[in-house]
């Protein structure tokens, strides 16, 4: 019942009912608290830089801005509350790039199997002009991209044994997030790709409705799939990242200079969140090692990214993706500075 009054009212575009008894004085003067949803944890790294951001926001603003993050996946699943942004129900929201995969083919990019040679490779190309080429493809779509979160590199686990070549995934059911290209990435090795939302993942591998999934050490731990799934393969075979988006309905109603204060903090909260994020993958794989997880190299990472490879051509096929993926390709992996540049 809480949830669902909670997601009505911010369907009502009231901010939410708690948010909505605050704003009243500041609304007067062209404030508000902005809403946004996440799909983890209010201990997450990408809960917390939002937070940052909502905190720098009120400090600048002497508090006529700020954000109220609705955090553990109350609102609903990624794809569900990408719809309510689009549509001004919610004007923030913080989602891996794979759901948007199916909305806009730019986003297919850093989504791309094997892509990245590093996270310097990816920081420095998610800083610079290609990362904003990819964030302003979505302003069509009724969102402003503000900015990426690292989401690190994405690995199998599953509930039977050690991958160790793609042989060993034949005939697994993996889950995976609702895009055709984590599908068709998954298909390609062999397993049997099963699209669901995340908060479902748990109880369907406890339940044997799936064998395994794949994901960053981080939310492989947080949604303690691994007390069900305790082998967990690095073949690191995805880096796709995090992003921060804005509902062009509310960007549109703030003034430009507000809107400028919104991106530059987004900008600041992204080293903020690297910080954070690194420090817990550290901490999560620690905990894994603890609870018992098996954790394997995987030696020959060329046979999985052999198969995966035909996927690049099947996703990749109009000009301004191939002049990104070529520019992303000739970039060296020297570490972004940190500082995101407009
Ligand atoms: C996580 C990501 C979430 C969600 C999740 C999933 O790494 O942070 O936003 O996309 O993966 O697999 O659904």
């Amino acid at each position: 019942m809480t949830q669902f009054l909670t997601r009505r009212a911010v369907l009502m575009g009231a901010g939410g009912m708690g948010a909505a008894g605050l704003l009243s004085g500041c609304e007067r003067r062209g404030g508000r608290v902005l809403t946004s949803s996440d799909t983890h944890p209010s201990d997450y790294p990408t809960v917390q830089a939002v937070k940052e951001m909502g905190r720098l926001l009120s400090e600048r603003t002497g508090g006529r801005l700020g954000i109220h993050v609705y955090a553990g996946g109350q609102l609903g699943a990624e794809r569900d509350t990408l719809e309510i942004t689009t549509f001004g129900g919610l004007d923030m929201n913080r989602v891996n790039l794979a759901p948007l995969t199916a909305i806009e083919p730019m986003t297919v990019i850093p989504s791309l199997p094997f892509l990245f040679r590093s996270t310097g490779h990816l920081r420095r190309v998610l800083d610079g002009a290609v990362g904003q080429a990819i964030l302003d493809s979505l302003r069509p779509h009724g969102m402003v991209g503000l900015c990426f979160y690292d989401s690190g590199e994405r690995s199998f686990y599953n509930t039977k044994r050690p991958i160790l070549a793609p042989e060993d995934l034949k005939g697994l059911k993996i889950r995976v997030q609702n895009s055709d290209l984590f599908v068709a990435m998954i298909k390609t090795l062999g397993a049997d790709a099963t699209p669901m939302d995340m908060g479902e993942v748990y109880q369907a591998l406890v339940q044997g409705v799936i064998d395994g999934a794949e994901n960053n050490q981080p939310s492989y731990f947080t949604g303690r799939h691994f007390e069900a799934a305790p082998y967990y393969s690095l073949t690191r075979h995805v880096m796709a990242p995090e992003i921060l988006v804005m509902s062009m309905a509310r960007w549109e109603k703030l003034s430009p200079a507000d809107r400028e204060l919104v991106q530059e903090t987004a900008r600041q909260s992204v080293p903020f969140m690297r910080t954070l994020w690194d420090s817990r993958v550290t901490d999560a794989t620690q905990k894994l090692l603890a609870g018992g997880v098996k954790v394997n190299e995987v030696a020959d990472i060329a046979a999985f990214s052999a198969l995966m490879r035909p996927v690049w051509d099947r996703f990749v096929t109009t000009p301004d993706q191939k002049r990104l993926v070529a520019e992303i390709e000739a970039m060296s992996d020297d570490a972004g500075t940190g500082e995101v540049t407009p």
